[in-house]
């Protein structure tokens, strides 16, 4: 690939996500240059082409486009702050996970150092980097998502959610939420069916198709929340209650922790208690936002 007409790009943090996002950059053909605080982990990425920068400020310099990655905020900042004069009119794209509120702080300050930012949320794996099943949010200037839509579609396929910095953290942590809800779902679904010897894979030949059938319904659900409509279409709170409850019941017969349906329960609990048990699903957003 002809690397003399292609962007150069510098990646900042080279851990397992920082160093997929450096080799999908190398793989599309951008002279790539990299940092990371324990500079042996450039070596792979330096033996297929990129250059090590010695410096952040020379790794900042050496590109318009700087992705960050790091473990969190505080080490972005950490590593960010010294460099603030170099920073100018670059863009600076952050891809590390927070919160909106310190995606916010950070786009505050690269305004102060003149550079445009993005901040990025990744739904993805490092492996899955570069690949088409990589989703990248990102949140902050148009303008500069507009510029450099190019060269971040090296990552994988993006989103762009709203000038607002902090939406990408927004949907990042609720997306996690949703999906750590699975996960734990499932697990305990493997424990509950390993006890009577029905293997993990042979349950999920059903758990994925069951899960596909219920994810298709979501926005419906999403409909009734929004609208505030939380009369039963189907299945009510007290029948929703006494389906977790067995469940809870089975589980620990077979010596299965329960725990992970506890929360739900406790929400099902009050709503109950409250004279909804006879609404349907969507109703338990309640109980939720008066947290
Ligand atoms: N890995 C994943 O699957 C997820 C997918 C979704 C997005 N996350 C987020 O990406 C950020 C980085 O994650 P990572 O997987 O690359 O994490 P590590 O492999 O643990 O690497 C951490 C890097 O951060 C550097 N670092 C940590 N503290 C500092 C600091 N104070 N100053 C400078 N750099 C720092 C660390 O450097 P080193 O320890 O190698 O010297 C690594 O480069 C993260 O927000 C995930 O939530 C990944």
């Amino acid at each position: 690939m002809d690397t003399d007409t292609r962007t150069p790009v510098t990646v900042i943090g080279l851990g397992a996500m920082g160093a997929a996002l450096a080799g999908g950059f190398l793989k599309a053909g951008h002279p790539t240059t990299v940092w990371n605080r324990s500079a042996q982990k450039a070596d792979a990425l330096v033996a297929r082409g990129a250059t090590r920068a010695a410096t952040v400020a020379e790794a900042v310099s050496a590109s318009p486009l700087v992705v960050v990655c790091v473990l969190d905020y505080a080490a972005a900042g950490a590593v960010l702050t010294p460099v603030e004069r170099a920073m100018s009119s670059r863009v600076l794209v952050n891809l590390t996970t927070g919160t909106p509120r310190e995606a916010r702080r950070l786009a505050a300050w690269a305004a102060e150092c003149g550079a445009a930012y993005l901040d990025g949320a990744i739904m993805a794996v490092p492996r899955m980097i570069g690949g088409p099943e990589a989703l990248l949010l990102y949140c902050g200037s148009a303008d500069a998502f507009a510029a450099r839509e190019g060269e971040l579609a090296s990552l994988g396929a993006s989103r762009y959610l709203g000038a607002d910095p902090g939406l990408a953290s927004l949907y990042d942590l609720a997306l996690l939420s949703a999906m750590y809800g699975m996960l734990g779902g499932f697990l305990h679904a493997v424990a509950l069916a390993g006890t009577e010897q029905v293997a993990a894979t042979e349950l999920t030949s059903l758990v994925v198709p069951w899960l596909d059938a219920m994810a298709a319904d979501l926005p419906h659900l999403a409909g009734r929340i929004e609208a505030g409509d939380f009369a039963t279409d189907g299945s009510t709170l007290d029948l929703n209650r006494a389906g977790v409850d067995l469940i809870a019941r089975y589980s620990r017969e077979q010596g299965v922790d329960a725990g992970q349906l506890a929360p739900l329960r406790a929400l099902l609990d009050r709503r109950v208690a409250e004279g909804h048990g006879a609404d349907g699903f969507a109703s338990l957003i309640e109980a939720l936002r008066r947290r």
